[in-house]
């Protein structure tokens, strides 16, 4: 079938239309070389493939068309932004282009130059004007996470208005009274750009339907497990980067097939790679889509990936948020309790995350951890220390990598992971 031209609609969103080209040149050829050349991937893995193909056309026309019904499209870069709410109020939520060395020039011209690859990279996306999600999302929603990011969000308000939610960056009482005045703020905000009012009917639902595409990631996570795991870290990495682009119920729906095959795969024993494989946890800084580096290094070095501790991925998908809530109230203090949970290395004390990376270490089998920080990124390198430190007492073996968006130090961190792989392997 020939594919169909949105020119006209990247036109329309104001997007740079020969540097678009290119992007998306470049994103297909480095989506063949290092997604279809693997073997043995799951049929349903053909959805993800037609998704990750569509994602600059059908998807944004599929945007287009809920704001032509007067629906509105919120873009987010963090896992704080409670989805639930913008569903409540008829809204799309979606992850805005933070995964690619794109723009970098223009980027840098606003930031300094040791800035976090995530950060120049949305910055680098909307200055270029190569990011349909940005030029169609009617409010941008930033949070005061690590100091790069909400300091850059001032600077994205010159160029798309932003709104800003308070993160806190403790646990206390005091912390959760803070975040509740945020989350009610943030529901003000949207009813305003809405003209909609958030209900106990339609906030249920929202709830409803994140929970279920949480709890789809869960049922992948849990099969992921399975001695030898019956996908690999690429695949399963996909899986979680396009939970934040995706229709969240076709998703859902997509994703419960491909966990059927993936259990019939275990059922006969059937995995991506042989008994004996080395088991890798990847802990810290999301990928964001397309960052795949760290899984291809690992798999392409003779282990697999059967768990990311990181937002794109269990940290996100971890806790749902209680249905039991009967008024607005007890949904919205729900909703409270469930993103207070979220364990991000910009909270201190963060004793929590430790614990979680202990237990997904026990439980996805891993026969190691790679601590992956972007470079720059303080939260999760000065956080390595413990980690690192906790995994050690439990002799489990850890390697530290840091690194940006560039492909320059594939082969240097290839080196590095095969000699790790030696060690996990004795
Ligand atoms: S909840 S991890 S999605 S903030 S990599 S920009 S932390 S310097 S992305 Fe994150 Fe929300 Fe936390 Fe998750 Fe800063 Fe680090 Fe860059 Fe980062």
């Amino acid at each position: 079938m020939e594919k169909k031209d949105y020119r006209p609609m990247w036109k329309d969103l104001g997007l740079n239309l020969e540097g678009h080209d290119q992007l998306l040149a470049v994103l297909g050829n480095a989506y063949k070389d290092i997604y279809m050349l693997q073997e043995n991937r799951p049929k349903a893995m053909q959805y993800l493939d037609f998704v990750i193909s569509e994602a600059h056309g059908l998807r944004i026309e599929e945007l287009m068309e809920e704001k032509r019904k007067g629906n509105k499209v919120i873009g987010t870069f963090c896992v704080y932004v409670p989805e639930e709410l913008i569903l409540a109020v008829g809204g799309t939520c979606v992850g805005l282009c933070a995964g690619a060395e794109i723009g970098i020039d223009e980027a840098e011209k606003v930031l300094p130059r040791n800035t976090c690859a995530l950060i120049k990279s949305f910055m680098g996306f909307k200055l270029a004007g190569l990011c349909p999600y940005i030029q169609a999302s009617d409010l941008v929603v930033g949070e005061t996470t690590c100091d790069g990011k909400k300091k850059a969000y001032e600077i994205l308000n010159d160029y798309k208005e932003t709104y800003v939610m308070e993160i806190p960056q403790m646990k206390t009482e005091r912390d959760r009274a803070l975040w509740k005045g945020e989350i009610l703020q943030f529901k003000d905000r949207l009813q305003e750009v809405t003209g909609r009012k958030v209900t106990p009917e339609n906030l249920r639902q929202g709830i409803k339907i994140v929970n279920e595409k949480r709890r789809a990631l869960q049922r992948l996570s849990q099969i992921r497990r399975a001695v030898p795991p019956p996908i690999s870290g690429l695949d399963a990495l996909l899986v979680n980067q396009i939970a934040f682009y995706d229709d969240p119920i076709r998703f859902t729906r997509n994703i419960h097939t491909l966990c059927d095959e993936l259990e019939e795969r275990v059922r006969n024993g059937m995995g991506v790679t042989k008994n004996g494989t080395p088991r890798i946890l990847v802990s810290g800084s999301p990928m964001a889509l397309p960052n795949w580096k760290i899984p291809y290094v690992v798999e392409t070095s003779g282990a697999i990936v059967v768990a990311e501790e990181s937002c794109v991925g269990e940290r996100s998908t971890r806790d749902l948020v209680r249905e039991d809530g009967k008024t607005l109230g007890e949904m919205i203090d729900a909703i409270v309790d469930r993103y207070m949970k979220i364990d991000c290395a910009c909270f201190t004390p963060n004793e929590e995350r430790i614990e979680h990376i202990l237990d997904l270490a026990r439980d996805s089998k891993a026969n190691g951890v790679i601590h992956y920080s972007i470079q720059f990124c303080t939260p999760y390198s000065v956080e390595s220390y413990k980690v690192e430190k906790a995994l050690q007492q439990k002799s489990i073996p850890v390697l530290k990598i840091e690194s940006d968006y560039g492909m320059e130090d594939v082969g240097q961190l290839k080196t590095r992971v095969e000699a790790f792989l030696e060690m996990v392997k004795g």
